[in-house]
Parts: C-alpha cells; sequence; structure tokens
C-alpha cells in the first residue's frame, strides 16, 4: 500500500493524552523512515502541526505501535513514540502510561489479542522500558465497550475503567534502580533534587525553591521564560546524572515541581514534559512523584501528605491523579497501578504530507 493511499490508523484518546495507533506492519521497518513519516503524518515540525494530525500538544502528538508479543509473558508489544510538536523529533526515549490505556483496547480492536465476553486482561510489553503492564478492557459480549462510569481528572464525562497494574518499574528507564545516582538528594544548581525513576525519570524541586508556588496555571508557568530557562538547566545536568546522557534532543527526564497538596490529595504537582507544562500529569511520572513522596530525605516528603490508607492522590492542574503503590515487607514498591480511561475517536486512513524537497 504506498502513502497515497492512506495509512491504517485508530486515533484515540488514552487517559489525558490523544495519540495515534498503528499496527507494525502498517509502518516501514527502518526507523528512519518511519519517523520521518509520523513527522509528515503529524505535521511537525510546527507549532500548529496546520498539515497533520497532532495537536499543537506534546500531548495529543503521540504515537503508539502495536505489534505481535516478542516474549511469551505478553500479548501484544507496544513501543511508544513522542513526536516533537515544533521539531523535527520522534523519541523513544519514554513510555507513556496514558497512551498505555489505549493499547489494550486497540490491540483488541485490531484483532491482536482475542476479546473475552466481560472483561478481557492484556498484557502488554511496553518495549520502550522493557515491563509489562497488565491492562484490563471492559469487553461485555465479546467487544471493546468504551462506555462506563470512571472518571479521571482532566477528561470530561465517564467511560469504561481501564485498570493498569506494573512491576518492575523502578529504573525502567535508567536503568539503576528506582535511584539512579544512588541518592536521594542531589544538589543541582543550587538546589535539592529527588532524581528518581519508578517508570518515569523525574526531577522533583520544590517550587518554592524555584521561587513559585507551584498553584500557578499551566499557561502561566509556560509563559514564565526566566523559570523553564532554569528548569532546563538542571534538567541537562540532570539527564546524564540520571544515566540518561545528553537530553537535549530527548523528552526525558520530566521535571516535577512539588509544593504542598491544595484540596486533599497527597502531593500538588506542576510537571514539565519537559519544556511545556503539563495539562494534569503522566501516569509513571504520577507514580514516580508517589515514591518520592516515600523518601524521608527528599524535597517531596517535606511536603506530602501520606495517605493513612488508600491511594496516592497526586494533584495537578486539573485534578487528581490516584496512583496505588503496593510494598513489600522492607518498604520496597513492589507493584503500582492507576485508573484510566480510553475512547476510540476515529478509525481509518491517514494521508501524510508529502516528504519535504530535497
Ligand atoms: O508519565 C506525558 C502523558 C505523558 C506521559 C509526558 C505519561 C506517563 O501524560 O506515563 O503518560 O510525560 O510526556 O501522556
Amino acid at each position: 500500500m504506498s502513502e497515497a493511499d492512506g495509512i491504517p490508523c485508530l486515533w484515540m484518546r488514552g487517559g489525558t493524552s490523544k495519540g495515534a495507533y498503528f499496527l507494525w506492519r502498517d509502518l516501514p521497518a527502518d526507523t528512519g523512515l518511519r519517523d520521518d513519516l509520523l513527522l509528515r503524518i503529524m505535521g511537525s515540525p510546527d507549532a500548529r502541526q496546520i498539515d497533520g494530525i497532532g495537536g499543537a500538544d506534546p500531548l495529543t502528538s503521540k504515537v503508539a505501535i502495536l505489534s505481535p508479543p516478542s516474549r511469551p509473558d505478553a500479548d501484544v508489544d507496544y513501543l511508544f513514540l513522542q513526536v516533537f510538536v515544533d521539531q523535527a523529533l520522534v523519541s523513544g526515549a519514554q513510555g507513556c502510561g496514558n497512551i498505555l490505556a489505549g493499547v489494550g483496547p486497540a490491540a483488541i480492536e485490531r484483532g491482536l489479542v482475542p476479546a473475552q465476553i466481560g472483561q478481557t486482561p492484556v498484557r502488554i510489553h511496553m518495549v520502550n522500558t522493557g515491563e509489562v503492564a497488565l491492562a484490563r478492557v471492559a469487553t461485555p459480549g465479546g467487544r471493546v465497550s468504551y462506555e462506563g462510569q470512571a472518571q479521571i481528572d482532566g477528561v470530561p464525562g465517564r467511560h469504561a475503567g481501564v485498570p493498569l497494574m506494573f512491576t518492575g518499574l523502578a529504573g525502567a528507564m535508567t536503568g539503576g534502580g528506582m535511584l539512579p545516582t544512588g541518592n536521594p538528594v542531589d544538589r543541582i544548581e543550587d538546589l535539592a533534587c529527588t532524581l528518581i525513576d519508578m517508570g518515569m525519570p523525574i526531577v522533583v524541586i520544590d517550587a518554592a525553591d524555584l521561587g513559585v508556588s507551584g498553584q500557578e496555571s499551566r499557561e502561566a508557568l509556560d509563559g514564565d521564560i526566566a523559570l523553564k530557562a532554569k528548569i532546563e538547566a538542571i534538567r541537562l545536568k540532570a539527564g546524564p546524572l540520571m544515566g540518561l546522557g545528553d537530553v537535549t534532543e530527548k523528552s526525558v527526564p520530566k521535571m516535577t515541581l512539588v509544593s504542598p497538596p491544595r484540596t486533599g490529595g497527597t502531593i500538588s504537582t506542576r510537571s514539565f514534559i519537559p519544556h511545556r507544562c503539563h495539562a494534569s500529569i503522566g501516569v509513571f511520572a504520577a507514580v514516580s512523584t508517589a515514591a518520592a513522596c516515600l523518601l524521608p530525605e527528599g524535597p517531596a516528603a517535606r511536603l506530602a501528605v501520606l495517605p493513612s490508607d488508600g491511594p496516592f492522590r497526586i494533584e495537578h492542574p486539573t485534578g487528581m491523579a490516584e496512583v496505588v503503590l503496593e510494598r513489600g515487607a522492607d518498604g520496597q514498591i513492589t507493584a503500582a497501578g492507576s485508573l484510566r480511561t480510553a475512547r476510540k475517536l476515529m478509525d481509518g486512513l491517514v494521508f501524510p504530507a508529502p516528504p519535504a524537497e530535497a
């Protein structure tokens, strides 16, 4: 099938993100050709992504590639790619737990995983990090249903819940355990930072140390050029310390500003992903933040109000994200979970812009 005939694509909301879900066989095997095609599909690089289907926001410029499982304990392989909006960059240097929420439904829709009657467990090999997540997809009558009563902040309305469970997240992206530098606190640019990776490498900083309250709107923070320059300076130093190498052109680590909870949650956050403030917070970023709240020496623990029971509730600009942490007798985190919803928005053919002239 040539590009001019269109490329099969499911356009889905996964959690608080949106993305294009493809089958591996519909994209070039060569990663250079694949990334060039994805840029043209999304309309990047262009701040408005006007000639593509991307939504001019990192949260709506995402791609999931689904393929048959490459390991026996999974039902499907999922490769996540972040298509930058205004740069000609496609990065697989991070996973995405929001787009992950759509993978189970998409895998069933595309016939990669057979639906069961009632609910279908889907074991998803997250190729970016190498871990396997378990998603539970509502399949009444043997078909995916997106209708239900689950509600997540940052998404209007109620939808079928997609519970997600994770194990083995410590050091998932950095390979060096939960604390890639071995320290609960590192000083960067003279600020106390927790460099942590529980599924997403993040840098946790007390918002007050950066001269903000941490309650500002996404727009206000995105407009604060001096703040963003300071955050980026810290990020560029944190990346190599976390074993991520030069992160100038990478979407990790994410930068998480923490402040005391204001609406009854565990902690309040503003998350930079990494150059724009998140409208809510990533799933794995929320898990990593919850884990940071358990490090007594770190900036998060000083501000957090830990739950005596039940989930950690991570406040963000549009509400709260709930994270369940399971801990072993030694206090180490053994598993994490989050409830998401997902919805099929469009199923059809996408027509990429023609290649740029040489
Ligand atoms: O942390 C955005 C999102 C994400 C990532 C980002 C995510 C996660 O909310 O698991 O979901 O951090 O770039 O979609």
